[in-house]
């Protein structure tokens, strides 16, 4: 695992194997109930992703300000900053002096120069909208492999209803979620502003169950400010707190957590999809096995019926009464040796409806 210092203590190396371990054993289960081939493909990847550096993956609705707020964390204009959604690629931002790997068609890897990127990749993503769908489709594919995601929401429309849509899907992740509350000098007062946040965390509060970290800030006037030198400006801004929060809060030990937690996440989620398939199946076994008790115990009353009419047409009587138990099998009994036939070949003679895999 990438982190500063790049090595991980015997400590945190072991909770890694455990970590490797039991992802692997929940892979396999996955490949023996006849998994989704996409959730064990998310698994696989998120478990190669402890090598990979820390990720911090901005999303957010498009024009909330990710953009300029990743900018304004790197101190230059790298991505493009528009009224109309600019980004049709997720950025993926390195340090210069770290080579180029993983660019695709969907994702376009950057190089700045901020000492921040030394210890994680800054993700840009192109926002969620209903209206670019394709652009959805991508946030979402991206936020499973993100160890942080910087929800970036505008002060102008605090939490709409598909950013809270949004939310929950990242929680269901497991992902660790800081809410940047963007375009704070769009408030007029600062009571109006405390407003804002204060909705948002109540929001957030009733919709993911915890208070999340929360900062209220001003991208743009940061990235003016840092590009202009402007110290005052910048304090203005109230950026300072966000990315020291970033910069200091997030220690290596805090970047390690966060980084074992999310192949973890992804794994919980997974075993929570799977648990109730693989419940319905067993109670799909458990009845299977009652019908098995039941056509064995009608087998034995249907044979001792026979050998009672055995007995009976000895004595110059014919006809039998079955067993009410035995009637589904009579046909099969009527064969020589019924009660030697498998009993799962005789549930063949009843199908029943069972569970698919999940769709
Ligand atoms: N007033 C104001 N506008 C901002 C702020 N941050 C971004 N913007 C503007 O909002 C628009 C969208 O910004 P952008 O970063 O491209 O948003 P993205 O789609 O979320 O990446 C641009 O015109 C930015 O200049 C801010 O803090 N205050
Ligand atoms: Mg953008």
């Amino acid at each position: 695992m990438h982190q500063s210092p790049r090595i991980l203590t015997p400590e945190q190396d072991e909770l890694v194997c455990g970590a490797r371990g039991a992802l692997d054993d929940l892979r396999a289960a996955l490949v023996r109930v006849g998994a989704d081939r996409q959730d064990e493909e998310t698994l696989r990847s998120s478990l190669d992703q402890l090598d990979d550096f820390f990720l911090l993956v901005a999303v957010g609705e498009f024009s909330a300000g990710k953009s300029t707020l990743l900018n304004a964390l790197v101190g230059a204009r790298l991505l493009a900053e528009g009224v109309t959604p600019t980004t049709t690629h997720v950025q993926v931002l390195r340090h210069v002096s770290q080579p180029e790997k993983g660019s695709t068609s969907e994702i376009r890897s950057l190089a700045a120069e901020a000492p921040l990127l030394l210890d994680m990749h800054v993700v840009d993503t192109p926002g969620t909208n209903a209206i670019i769908r394709e652009h959805e489709v991508l946030v979402r594919r991206f936020v499973p492999r993100a160890d942080l995601i910087l929800f970036v929401a505008s002060a102008d429309r605090p939490l709409t209803e598909s950013e809270r849509q949004f939310l929950q899907q990242i929680l269901e992740w497991g992902k660790k979620i800081v809410i940047a509350v963007n375009k704070a000098d769009l408030m007029t007062t600062s009571a109006d502003l405390e407003t804002v946040c204060a909705f948002v965390r109540d929001g957030v509060r009733s919709l993911l169950g915890f208070s999340p970290e929360l900062f209220a800030v001003s991208a743009r006037k940061a990235v003016e400010a840092k590009l202009a030198g402007d110290t005052q400006a910048l304090d203005a801004s109230r950026f300072l707190t966000l990315e020291r929060y970033i910069l200091t809060t997030l220690t290596a030990g805090e970047r390690f957590r966060l980084k074992l937690q999310n192949p973890l996440g992804v794994g919980k989620r997974i075993v929570d999809r799977y648990r109730s398939l693989v419940s319905s199946r067993l109670d799909l076994l458990q009845e299977d096995g009652r019908t098995v008790s039941e056509i064995r115990s009608g087998l034995t009353g249907y044979r001792q019926e026979m050998a009672r009419g055995r007995t009976r047409r000895g004595r110059g009587r014919a006809g039998t009464r079955l067993h009410p138990a035995s009637t589904r099998c009579a046909r099969a009994a009527s064969l020589d040796d019924a009660a030697t036939w498998p009993a799962a070949a005789l549930l063949h003679a009843a199908p029943r409806a069972r569970p698919r895999g999940l769709a």
